[in-house]
Order: structure tokens, then sequence, then C-alpha cells
């Protein structure tokens, strides 16, 4: 009896390990027919967004840019390179001194927020090699080379996540610091990698144990990614095979993240589209500079506050709250996003300048955000006093030079049905349609940009 109960008992565990393996099964096949995600709807939320923060940060905010008394020339993140550090130098002098306690991952998300900021890129790991998570691939990081030890690159996806922003992080192709990746000719990393014919014959081994299990680990361990942001992807080590294999990767692990087209070899220099070819990346990267007219593909103009991605005291070239203001609409209208950059200092603080420009850039998306988020580029001709954007088949006319007799000259294709202000939705605004003008109110709205919402 006892002998049969046992086959009984054993029987059952079978039976009950069986049910369990044929449902994994069932969930593994389950998962394995899951829809494929259109790169339209993949995309959705980035084109609704049209705003975003870059935040370059790192142990070369410590320095700002400055050695001893040499400043240095452009962005302060490539002082490593342009101030000839030796990798020791650097690790002892600035990677060692870096400890941002000041650092509120909290307060930066918030400022992005109220700015009207939808997501956010920060730089995982710059040129320097330095990474501001705990990396199991390195000690080089922000656990194990400096006192700071903490994870910066979780808890701002934390305090992502719990405001409804999009996390997005930078990672930079080149890096100085480690032995497989750096050109021969380090330092002065043949700055900018002038000379494509320098090679470290040795890149292939950093690719594949180094550079690819750290976007593993950054896409596995840090919740939903928005945008895989690569950068670097200038020097000949690097190939457009391996931007290909990058770019499935990343969508093996997380299928609904969009990845720039610094991933592969497309980009055409820094008005950031690809060349001719086929080459892998969701959208063009112009740098510091907007294209002329509107294109017809995703984009995303990245641009500074003042001339430094990473903190700079000394740079004081400020762009205006209104300018940057005006270069949102001007991208916006052209059918691309705009990337602001923010350069934190070494305690973890926003520069007072970004803070007050991004406050500025808040209390105008608050009022007129309706005419940014979602609205795409208009078919109509770029007007003389300022820009149009469309959305739901309605036009926003964004005004940046008031009339003085107060007719604005709109487009003749335009036959408005409702016309009022975004500032003040109550005041309808007459206009004469075998003109084309809208009659404007004697006082200027908003001298910065005054958007008008011409329902047809
Ligand atoms: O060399 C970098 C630079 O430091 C900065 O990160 C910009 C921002 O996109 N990208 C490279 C220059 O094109």
């Amino acid at each position: 009896m006892k002998k049969a109960l046992n086959y009984l008992c054993a029987a059952l565990l079978i039976f009950g390990a069986a049910c369990q393996q044929k449902e994994k099964e069932g969930n593994k096949e389950a998962t394995e027919e899951e829809v494929v995600i259109s790169d339209d709807e993949r995309m959705e939320w980035w084109r609704d967004a049209g705003f975003g923060m870059f935040i370059h940060w790192g142990a070369y905010a410590v320095p700002g840019g400055q050695r001893g008394d040499t400043i240095c020339g452009g962005g302060a993140e490539w002082i490593m390179d342009k101030l000839d550090y030796t990798i020791e130098d650097y690790e002892k002098e600035v990677v060692a001194e870096f400890n941002p306690t000041d650092f509120d991952a909290n307060k930066w998300v918030a400022m992005a927020k109220d700015a009207g900021m939808k997501y956010i890129v920060i730089t995982s790991k710059h040129h320097d090699g330095f990474c501001l998570w705990d990396s199991k691939v390195t000690d080089y990081d922000i656990m194990d080379a400096s006192d700071f030890k903490r994870d910066i690159i979780k808890e701002l996806a934390e305090a992502c996540e719990k405001e409804g922003i999009k996390f997005c992080f930078y990672h930079s192709i080149v890096d100085w610091h480690h032995p497989q990746a750096q050109a021969p000719l380090y330092p002065n990393y043949n700055a900018g990698q002038k000379d494509q014919t320098v090679f470290n014959p040795e890149f292939p081994k950093y690719y594949e144990n180094y550079l690819k299990p750290q976007v593993q680990e950054l896409l596995t361990n840090y919740g939903d990614i928005g945008v895989v942001w690569f950068d670097g992807d200038w020097i000949p080590d690097y190939t457009t095979e391996m931007g290909k294999e990058m770019y499935n990767m990343i969508l093996d692990i997380q299928p609904r993240t969009i990845v720039n087209n610094r991933v592969d070899k497309g980009r055409n220099g820094m008005e950031g589209m690809d060349k001719e070819g086929n080459f892998a990346g969701d959208f063009g990267t112009p740098e510091q500079e907007i294209p002329d007219t509107g294109i017809d593909a995703d984009w995303e103009a990245c641009m500074t506050m003042n001339g430094s991605w990473g903190y700079k005291p000394s740079d004081t070239n400020w762009k205006s709250s209104e300018d940057l203001i005006q270069k949102l609409v001007d991208i916006v209208s052209k059918g691309g996003n705009f990337l602001l950059n923010v350069g934190p200092d070494p305690k973890g603080n926003f520069p007072p300048e970004s803070v007050e420009r991004l406050a500025d850039m808040g209390k105008w998306t608050k009022v007129n955000g309706e005419a940014i988020y979602g609205a795409q580029a208009s078919p109509y001709e770029r007007p003389e006093w300022g820009r149009y954007t469309a959305k739901d088949g309605i036009v926003y006319a964004h005004v940046f030079e008031w009339p003085e007799d107060g007719q604005l000259v709109i487009n003749t294709e335009i036959k408005p049905k409702k016309i009022t202000l975004l500032a003040d939705s109550a005041t309808i605004l007459e206009w004469d349609a075998d003109q084309s003008v809208i009659m404007l109110p004697a006082e200027v709205v908003d001298p910065v940009a005054t958007v008008i919402k011409i329902e047809y």
C-alpha cells in the first residue's frame, strides 16, 4: 500500500511539474507571439513630446573647463583630452574629487517638467569613460571610483518614472579611459578623430566585452528606457556592422526604445541627418543648429544654453529665454524636437542661469503648449512675422514680430472659421477674409511669441 501511495505521490508530483512546465511554455509561447510594434507606434510619444532636456554631467564638472590658469576651448566635457590629462591625473585630480552631495534627482525632474520638457537624456558615460551608474563591467564608476557611491542613473530613472517623464540616456562610443578603446595617439585623442587612419586594434574587444555589456546593463536594470542617445560615432574603429548589431540588440531588450542615428555611421556631420544609404537609427541629430527648412523625417536639434555641454562657469555666453522659446517654436514648426542642454555643477546643482531660462520657458509652454505638443510642421510657407505649427486640423500662428498696424497677414490658403488667442481663449479675433488679415489686439499679448489659434 505504502509503495502504491509513493508511486501515486510521485505521479502527482510529475503531473504537477508537467502542468507548471506547460504553463511556462504556454507563457513562453505567448511572449513569442507578442505583437510586433510598428515604428510609428514606437515613435509616437517622442514625436508628440517636442521638447526634452539634455544633461551633460560627470566628473568633468569638477574642473569646469579650467586646469590651473588654462581654460579648455569648446565644451568643458572635453577637458581630459584638450588639456592633456594623463589617465592617472584625471582619475586623481578629477574623478576622485567628484562628490555631488547636492544632487537631488527629484529637483532636476521637477525643473524639467515645469519647463514643459517631456523627456530627459542624461550622459551615462561621456568620452572620458567615467560611468554614472553601478556598472558590473567596470570599477571606473560612481560606486567605486568616487566617494559619492550612489547610482545617479538609478535615482534619476526613478524620479522620471514618478513624474511621467521619459527616462533616456546618452552613451559615448568613444572612451578615453578604456585601454582597448583609446586611440594610440591619446592624449590629444586625435581630438574629434580627424585622422581616420588611426585605429586601436583592440577596439573590437572593447566593443564586444565592454561597450555592448554596458548598454545591456543600462537597458536591463533601470526600467523603461525612452531613448538611447549614442555619440562618438565618428571614430573609424566603430563600424556600421557594429552599429546595426547594437541597434538590433537594443530593440531585442526593449522593443519600444528609440535610438538616435549616431548608433550607426550614417550621420552627415553636425547637420545631423543621414547621408544616402541604409543606416540604423530612428532620428537625425542636428547639433547646435536648426535646419533652414522643414525636413520630412524624424529629427531632433540638440543645443546648449551657453557654449558648453559640460559645466563651464567661464562661459557666460548665455542664450536669452526669448531666443530659446523662439528656437523651440522654430524647430517644432519644421517638424523637429528640441533637446536643450543643462550642464550641472560639481555639487549637482543646475547653474542659476539655466534655472532662470527653464522657468521662463515653463511660463510660456504652460500657456502655449497646445501649439507645441503633438504639433507638426504646417503646410504653409513660413510667414515674415513668425512661424506656423499645425495639429488636428488647427493652425497655430506664433507671432514673434507684432505688426505695427495690428493687421496680421496670413497665408491666403487659410480660410478661418474661428480665431482665438491661446493666452486668452475668451477673446475672439476678427479677420478680413478677402485680405487674409487677422485684426490683432492693440496691445502686444506676448512680446516673445503670441500664439493665435486658427480653426478652419
Ligand atoms: O563630443 C561630443 C560633445 O562633447 C557633446 O556630447 C555633443 C552633444 O551631442 N556631442 C559630441 C560633439 O558632436
